[in-house]
């Protein structure tokens, strides 16, 4: 049974074959994504065992994206299909310097999505009747959770709230539950992101980037954003120059920067360094350590084309982390 299971909406991928305003594309090629499933595809990569639990459409994309992440090594045995609704599907742009009006510009890309009504839309608290999904919970150490689910539908606002906040259900209750803010504004119209911090504040782990920080809460500076979460045992967020810092329960802080890549597609980064951190945590890392693994897993998402991350083996990744732990 996984260690680690990760619950949330992933989608089909459509990524133009060429930068430019979406008007000027005439192609795109299809992949897949979804913040929750790229975490737990690069437990996987890291030596975690992983499970995912989401809900897809009975059609190509959700069969797609169900064998696409089961080949990554994720447990997809609690995935349910369903009947009527669609799965999601998010488009990328990608700016260039075509010069045609539009044009984002080059090095700015944006995520347009086509994922209301979806069949992951439809996760309620309902899953927790589900056996499948009750039986990874069983097996688990580990919930990975994220702020977009949470965007999703009054369902998902419920399933999130229903996992995380405490009294836990018998579901969760053993289980150390993570939480990546995941700001996505454009799935929060018309819905009230006032419903975030209690969510924050009730996860075990709290991972989120200094500028989502910035615009949900106000304040990005890791030891406001400690004080104002006095619950997670760590605190981690990520700032613009890619230090990261966690704050620990008794306010102690450890800082590491980011490694020196040349980035190809930022996209899942931030996935891939939720996984580094978790799969460091599960492991027993001290803090330094378990911010390196996040670091050198975000290296190899943000030197990849796609959304997920390819690590190299595990006996490299091991030698790197003790590598760059000069303590
Ligand atoms: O973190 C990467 C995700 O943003 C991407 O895979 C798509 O899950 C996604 C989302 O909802 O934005």
């Amino acid at each position: 049974l996984p260690e680690a299971v990760c619950l949330g909406e992933s989608m089909a991928v459509l990524l133009p074959e060429r930068p430019g305003p979406l008007e000027t594309v005439e192609g795109f090629r299809v992949s897949l994504g979804g913040a929750e499933s790229n975490v737990a595809g690069a437990l996987a990569a890291l030596g975690v065992r992983s499970g995912w639990i989401s809900r897809v459409g009975d059609d190509g994309f959700g069969r797609r994206l169900t064998a696409g992440v089961a080949a990554r090594g994720v447990d997809v045995s609690a995935v349910v299909v369903d009947p009527a609704r669609p799965t999601g599907i998010y488009l990328k742009e990608v700016g260039g310097s075509t010069g045609e009006p539009h044009d984002l510009g080059s090095g700015r890309s944006r995520l347009h999505y086509y994922r209301a009504g979806s069949a992951a839309a439809a996760l309620s608290p309902a899953l927790l009747a589900e056996p499948a999904a009750a039986r990874l919970l069983a097996g688990a150490r580990l919930l990975h959770l994220s702020g977009i689910t949470a965007a999703l539908s009054d369902g998902c606002l419920e399933l999130v709230r229903t996992l995380l906040v405490r009294p836990r259900p018998a579901a969760t209750r053993g289980l150390l539950v993570s939480f990546d803010l995941n700001w996505r504004p454009a799935l929060w119209h018309g819905r009230d992101p006032a419903v975030l911090p209690a969510l924050m504040d009730a996860a075990d782990v709290l991972l989120l980037g200094a500028d989502e920080a910035e615009a949900v809460l106000g304040t990005g500076d890791p030891h406001a954003l400690r004080a104002r979460f006095p619950s997670p045992a760590n605190v981690v967020v990520k700032d613009a120059d890619r230090l990261v810092t966690a704050v620990g329960r008794d306010g102690t802080a450890v800082g590491e920067a980011a490694l020196t890549v040349e980035v190809v597609e930022a996209t899942g980064a931030g996935d891939a360094f939720a996984a580094g951190y978790l799969a460091g945590t599960l492991r027993g890392l001290d803090q330094r350590r378990r911010l390196r693994l996040g670091h050198l897993s975000a290296a190899c998402a943000l030197t990849a084309p796609g959304d997920q991350a390819e690590l190299p083996p595990r006996e490299v990744v091991a030698a790197l982390l003790d590598a760059s732990a000069g303590d």
